[in-house]
């Protein structure tokens, strides 16, 4: 008799996720550090939104990530609704540089995702530019802090610049994301 265990069968799932933050938070620089070598990048000028492909493969399960970026923040308002549809999660991104970058997040990026975002939706909070050492502004503890009470799943501080963190904070939010679909890895 065979020892050998069953091959278990491999999962696959599709997921969109949204990267919100005021401008130049550092947005398209997380997502261009993540995406490395398989960057694919497909730009739809009518949706002002750049939308970018990953697949993630975790155990005997594979996501196919669709990050949706805002090109431009004016044209926002206009595809907020298609920009959010279908959406599964989000990266709450603000600047350790600059303190209101921080305040926006639960001011207007949250209500905003859940505005349009009614299923249980994961989001995680990131504090980005972690490499400026000389001109933080935001202590750590004040992101966990608004991390707490946001309700976010995690929080994590990434320098886009630097690379670092980054596959943490995304492999956080997938993993989030399977949770809430019953999948745990
Ligand atoms: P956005 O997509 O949120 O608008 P971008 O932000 O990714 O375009 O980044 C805005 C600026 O911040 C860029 O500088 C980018 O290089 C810089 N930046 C992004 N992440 C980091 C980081 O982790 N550390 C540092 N030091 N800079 C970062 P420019 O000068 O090109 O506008
Ligand atoms: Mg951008």
């Amino acid at each position: 008799m065979s020892l050998e265990e069953e091959p278990r069968e491999l999962r696959e799932f599709v997921f969109k996720i949204v990267i919100i933050g005021d401008a130049a938070v550092g947005k398209t620089s997380l997502i261009n550090q993540f995406v490395e070598s398989s960057f694919n990048e497909d730009y739809k000028p009518t949706l002002g939104a750049n939308i970018i492909r990953k697949d993630v493969n975790l155990d005997n399960t594979k996501v196919r990530l669709i990050m949706w970026d805002l090109a431009g923040q004016e044209k926002y308002r206009v595809v907020r609704s298609m920009y959010f549809q279908g959406c599964e999660g989000a990266l709450l991104v603000y600047d350790v540089t600059r303190y209101h970058t921080l305040d926006s997040i639960n001011d207007k990026w949250l209500k905003d995702y859940k505005k349009h975002v009614k299923k249980k939706g994961a989001f995680i909070l990131i504090g980005n530019k972690t490499d400026l050492k000389e001109q933080v502004a935001v202590p750590t503890e004040r992101g966990k802090e608004l991390a707490t009470k946001i309700k976010a799943s995690h929080f994590i501080e990434t320098s886009a610049k630097l690379g670092e963190n980054i596959e943490e904070a995304f492999s956080l939010l997938v993993n989030q994301i399977l949770s809430n679909h019953g999948v745990n890895i």
